[in-house]
């Protein structure tokens, strides 16, 4: 990009005086920033032209990722460092007097997403493009992603989110790309030629403008495009009320939905899932017809994966396609797509398991909805055929089904593969939620453990770590993180040892010092960084974790023989607005802060931190300083969890269930390198189907629970009132769904050998040598290559 820092400076400062009309001295960082990211990109655009026409030379295969979130966070310093400028840019900007970091900051987190899903696919991205695979994504381009948090008197509060308030230096608006989509309406079937065709009439159409954004690979030439769909209103036709079209049309694209609990937000929601698929199948067609091949051979050349099933209406909407626009018979079309589909699901719970009231579904998408029926009546007379009078069993399976359209069974039926996410999901799938899909299609379920972007979640967010480790097995492990293995040779080198605990010493003073800044709570950095970052959910039990920290705080209080090693608790959640009990257990953490923070009884042993509007951005900065992550779901319950890879790679030790990867990280680290505790998913899922449980009998009888659970609501708490009493109820009068109270006695006890084994500075590092050593493997880059072999049929 430029060969040296006086080229870039030379480079930059005509741009700037170009961009902004003002010299350096005279510029704002703001356009800086504008500035350096107009020049990457203007930079890039002859290699993403170039990949763009080889992919369509070779007619190789490609695959098009379609998912409704992506949590990119920042891009620009990923950028640079992808292209290997990293360096060159940020001594050259220092000679100007410019701080590259400071820019960063000014950077607003693209943030598409609600948690582990859209960062996922944001991951995937960087590892498609570094691998040199055909991978591109399509999305939703939303005015305001995920809601901004601030706390207030200890209360979650969201505020709209604005990433694009100065503009989006990345994308390039595509308005010669844009196309169609139609809603509403009604469908008129006629007779032509021997054959029924179909007239969508009166429906009321949005406009679907692409945003693309270049996705660069790490050390490659390798661009590939992330198309981010802008809704707009079509030229304005004969409508009766305007202003309540255009502001309709504008909101498909206006907001992501942190979930989907509200019923008046459902039409929406559903809107944005066929605008969405609609406008990347008619996008990915577009692009395939330029190649002249004949769509009969579509799924030797492309791959369409459905990430999760809200872009499942991919299915009939390449169906309606291929027979009302290219004259496909039924069974031809549906081979065709069956064979260009994927579909991984990311979730067992079933209030998370998609399903459509037909009443909405209907009318709104009224061609769309007639294909579902088609598809739903063809699938539930093969079952018949298999099994005649078995109407449970249809019942079960079919995709419409009292009323609603369940977009799993959809995804199953219309697909090639079902991929779950870790060992044990895949595993829950099969012998469980899909048995009987399993059972009818044993050949399409196959598992791809998650990973994670080594690159962002080490090179980038921890330098120190990265300098040791090229310094130590070179630099090959940035492609190849399997080499992190040959770290293993150094886990007796106390010279070594030291040297990670003195990094992990120094991450702990950046962190320590932002919590400062945002807390005003000064932390101890040789107290154990004690961590639990993600999405706030029941099932994630961040209960279990604050009832173990008043119980800690009584031992202390009341127990002077009781020396606890010293720890700084810290979170990071957000919850779905909608989501009344996530939002009780924020305040109680903030609430027992509260108290702890300023008891000075405690004040050199105990402290608890919330930091507020979690996020990619601050994750990076949270992952390296970490000595504990915390991985406590209720086991079954976690999909696969990617956080803990995330911590796993930056050196901290796990505390976790058996649940979800943590089962895979247990199996490559051994026992002796994690902490495991609580009942197993076989026991729960037992526990589920045949009961036994009375979540009373714990609180009776072991007096840690009673007391802390007793806290909640007898005023230990001065001001919360009645704050916590669904807390209480929770725990108690509805039997503990989730096992907090089951598992408290274990996790309390695991919590005690952390304390102890953190005693022993070089056996701790030893074991967080032997976490980072074998984090190779949670490398988004095996995911990949996984998903290129095994499903998509995809090449370099
Ligand atoms: C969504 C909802 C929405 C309605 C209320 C309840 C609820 C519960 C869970 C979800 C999650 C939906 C799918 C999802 O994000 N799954 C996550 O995917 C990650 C990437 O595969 C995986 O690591 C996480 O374990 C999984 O929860």
């Amino acid at each position: 990009m430029f060969s040296s820092t006086a080229e870039f400076k030379g480079n930059f400062l005509k741009r700037l005086e170009m961009l902004s009309g003002k010299s350096v001295s005279e510029s704002a960082p703001k356009d800086y920033y504008q500035t350096l990211g107009q020049m990457i990109r203007e930079f890039v655009s002859h290699d993403w032209i170039t990949t763009n026409e080889k992919y369509l030379a070779s007619k190789g295969k490609q695959v098009y990722y379609l998912s409704i979130e992506y949590l990119l966070g920042k891009l620009l310093r990923q950028n640079l460092i992808n292209l290997g400028v990293e360096e060159t840019v940020q001594k050259g900007l220092k000679e100007l007097g410019i701080d590259l970091y400071e820019l960063e900051e000014l950077e607003a987190d693209a943030g598409l997403g609600n948690g582990g899903l859209g960062r996922l696919a944001a991951c995937f991205l960087d590892s498609l493009a570094t691998l040199n695979l055909p991978g591109h994504g399509h999305g939703i381009r939303y005015k305001h992603g995920l809601f901004e948090q601030k706390i207030v008197d200890g209360y979650q509060v969201e505020l709209p989110e604005q990433w694009l308030r100065s503009g989006n230096v990345w994308e390039i608006r595509k308005a010669d790309c844009a196309v169609k989509i139609p809603f509403w309406g009604k469908v008129e079937v006629k007779q032509e030629d021997g054959r029924l065709v179909f007239h969508h009439l009166n429906a009321e159409t949005v406009t679907a403008v692409p945003h693309d954004m270049p996705v660069l690979g790490f050390h490659s030439k390798t661009v590939n495009t992330l198309r981010l769909w802008n809704a707009e209103p079509s030229q304005f036709p004969v409508h009766e009320d305007i202003l309540k079209y255009k502001r309709e049309t504008e909101s498909i694209s206006e907001f992501l939905y942190p979930d989907d609990t509200h019923d008046e937000g459902k039409i929406l929601r559903l809107k944005q899932q066929y605008f969405l698929v609609s406008a990347s199948i008619q996008s990915v067609l577009k692009n395939y017809r330029k190649q002249h091949i004949s769509l009969n051979q579509l799924h030797e050349h492309i791959c369409i994966h459905i990430n999760d099933t809200h872009p499942v209406l991919a299915i009939p909407e390449l169906m309606r396609i291929l027979i009302d626009e290219e004259r496909f018979e039924w069974e031809q079309a549906w081979q065709i797509t069956k064979q260009t589909i994927s579909y991984t699901n990311h979730t067992t719970l079933s209030e998370a398991l998609e399903k459509w009231p037909i009443r909405i579904f209907r009318p709104l998408l009224p061609r769309i909805y007639m294909i579902v029926e088609e598809i739903n009546e063809r699938f539930c007379h093969e079952l018949w055929e298999e099994t005649p009078g078995n109407w449970e069993r249809i019942a079960k399976l079919a995709i419409l089904a009292d009323d609603y359209v369940k977009m799993a069974h959809l995804a199953v039926v219309g697909s090639f593969s079902v991929n779950g996410v870790a060992k044990l999901h895949t595993e829950i799938l099969k012998k469980r939620e899909m048995k009987q899909f399993y059972q009818l299609f044993p050949e399409k379920f196959n598992n791809k453990t998650n990973g994670i972007a080594h690159r962002r979640w080490l090179y980038k967010a921890n330098p120190a770590l990265s300098s040791l480790i090229t310094e130590t097995i070179g630099p090959d492990w940035t492609h190849s993180a399997d080499n992190l293995k040959q770290l293993l040779n150094y886990q007796d080198n106390p010279a070594f040892l030291e040297q990670l605990l003195k990094i992990k010493q120094e991450n702990k003073q950046t962190l320590a010092k932002i919590i400062f800044d945002k807390t005003g709570v000064t932390v101890d950095t040789r107290a154990i960084f004690d961590v639990q970052v993600k999405r706030l959910h029941a099932y994630k039990r961040q209960l279990l974790n604050i009832l173990h920290i008043i119980h800690l705080y009584n031992r202390i209080r009341e127990d002077s023989s009781f020396s606890l090693v010293p720890r700084v608790f810290i979170f990071g959640a957000k919850a779905s607005p909608g989501y009344y009990y996530a939002k009780k257990i924020i305040k109680l953490i903030n609430t027992a802060a509260e108290k702890i923070n300023n008891d000075p009884l405690v004040s050199d042993k105990l402290k608890v931190i919330f930091l507020e509007n979690y996020r990619v951005s601050i994750a990076e900065k949270i992952f390296p300083a970490a000595d504990v992550s915390e991985q406590i779901s209720t086991a079954s319950k976690e999909a696969s969890g990617t956080g803990n890879m995330k911590f796993m790679i930056n050196g901290a030790l796990t505390v976790g269930t058996l649940d979800g990867a943590n089962i895979e990280i247990h199996e490559l680290v051994g026992d002796e390198n994690i902490f495991t505790f609580g009942l197993t998913a076989e026991e729960v899922l037992h526990y589920y189907q045949l009961g036994g449980y009375h979540s009373v009998e714990y609180y009776h009888h072991d007096f840690r629970i009673r007391q802390a659970v007793d806290q909640l609501v007898n005023g230990f708490f001065p001001g919360v009132n009645n704050e916590f009493e669904p807390i209480f109820d929770s725990l108690l009068e509805e039997n503990d769904q989730y096992f907090v109270l089951k598992d408290f006695a274990s996790y309390a006890d695991i919590q005690g050998k952390i304390g102890e084994t953190f005693k022993d500075s070089l056996q701790w590092q030893k074991m967080c040598l032997n976490n980072i050593a074998h984090a190779g493997y949670f490398s988004s880059d095996r995911t990949i290559k996984e998903y290129a072999d095994n499903i998509w049929g995809i090449k370099p």
